[in-house]
C-alpha cells in the first residue's frame, strides 16, 4: 500500500509517490497543490481522504479526464454528494484540519466564501475561494 510507514496517514512524500505512480505526467506543482488542498495544512492525508481520492480517480479515468485538484477537494468536503457545501459539511472538514478553530471563525470563513449569501457554498463559489482567478 502507499502508506509505507503504516501510521494510517499519508505523508507528503508518500502522497507524491502515490500520485506519481497513478499519473506520471502530473507536474510537481500540481501534485503539491493537490496535496495542500487535500490536507488543508493538516500535514498528511488521512486514509479516508485517500480512499475518496482513489474513487474519484477511477471515475475520472473512465472519462479520460485529468485530475482537477479542486474537484478532488470538493469531493472530499461535500459529504452528501449534492451540489452544495452546507455549513455542517464545511464545519466537519475544517474541524478535521484545524481542530482548534472556533465556530465564530469558521462562520466568518463561510461568509467570505458564500458570495451570494445563500447560506451554502456552491462549487463555483468554492472554486473562486480556493483558486481565485488570476488578476
Ligand atoms: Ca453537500
Ligand atoms: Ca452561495
Amino acid at each position: 500500500m502507499a502508506d509505507k510507514d503504516c501510521d494510517n496517514q499519508l505523508s507528503k512524500a508518500e502522497f507524491m509517490l502515490m500520485v506519481r505512480r497513478g499519473d506520471p505526467y502530473m507536474k510537481q506543482k500540481e501534485i503539491e497543490k493537490s496535496f495542500i488542498l487535500a490536507t488543508l495544512g493538516n500535514g498528511a492525508v488521512s486514509f479516508d481522504a485517500f480512499a475518496a481520492w482513489v474513487s474519484l480517480r477511477d471515475y475520472q479515468e473512465e472519462a479520460h479526464a485529468l485530475i482537477d485538484p479542486l474537484k478532488v477537494v470538493w469531493h472530499l468536503w461535500n459529504l452528501d454528494g449534492d451540489d452544495s457545501l452546507s455549513i455542517p459539511e464545511f464545519e466537519h472538514c475544517i474541524k478535521q484540519a484545524f481542530p482548534k478553530m472556533k465556530r465564530i471563525e469558521l462562520l466568518r470563513i463561510i461568509r467570505a466564501i458564500d458570495e451570494d449569501f445563500s447560506g451554502v457554498v456552491t462549487q463555483e463559489e468554492f472554486g473562486l475561494f480556493i483558486c481565485p482567478p488570476e488578476a
